[in-house]
């Protein structure tokens, strides 16, 4: 039924708090090393602006997110489980969970589907994408915070909104490109706005 709006949420830095996780972590393992505060995040990538400081700390910062647990006691962004509880409950509404886990598959596969349980219901579990290129998904809607979704396909069916983040609020302002500034945003204004 094509009257039906499909709406693509990404996990990371959308409803689970992974740079607040990450630093919280890295900050106990290595609490004598530099690290990037959220106001000074830049840049998607963190091992990249860890390995910018200090080239060793790119692979220390990785050694964060490949750990167990990471994943799973990540905390929930405000506002965003109860959004996508929601927003699951409207008519004509379905949504997906469409996330790229790590290619260090030990625990973040496993741990993202039990995040997802935890804290959305086991009901959930039936939603989840799992797929390192995200162009290959249809939807209208992808709600994003990675500035630049790319992949194989060349012109994804859905439109990208860039979710806010610490590490993409500073980029220069893009007309071609929807922002939704946090879950206290209008996004139910943005689901309508999509709807024939
Ligand atoms: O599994 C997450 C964390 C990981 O990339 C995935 C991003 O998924 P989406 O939010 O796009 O669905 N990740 C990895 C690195 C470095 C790897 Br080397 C990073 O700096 N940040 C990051 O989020």
């Amino acid at each position: 039924n094509k009257r039906r709006l499909r709406v693509l949420v990404d996990m990371d830095g959308v409803i689970a708090d992974f740079e607040g996780g990450f630093l919280k972590k890295y900050k106990q393992k290595f609490p004598n090393e530099p690290f990037v505060s959220l106001e000074d995040r830049r840049g998607f990538w963190v091992s990249t602006q860890y390995g910018d400081m200090r080239s060793d700390l790119c692979e220390k910062a990785i050694s964060i997110w490949e750990s167990k647990n990471f994943f799973i006691e990540l905390e929930p962004l405000p506002g965003g489980v109860e959004a996508v509880k929601e927003m699951s409950k409207m008519e004509n509404t379905d949504v997906f969970i469409c996330t790229s886990p790590i290619k260090h598959y030990s625990y973040c596969p496993y741990e993202k589907y039990a995040w997802i349980e935890k804290h959305l219901g086991p009901e959930f579990l039936e939603q989840i994408i799992l797929t390192r290129d995200k162009t290959i998904v249809t939807g209208d809607l992808l709600i994003d915070d990675k500035p630049d979704i790319l992949g194989v396909e060349p012109s994804p069916s859905w439109e990208h909104v860039l979710f806010t983040a610490c590490h993409n609020k500073h980029l220069p302002p893009n007309p071609s490109q929807r922002r939704l500034l946090s879950w206290a945003d209008d996004w139910r204004g943005l689901l309508e706005s999509k709807r024939q």
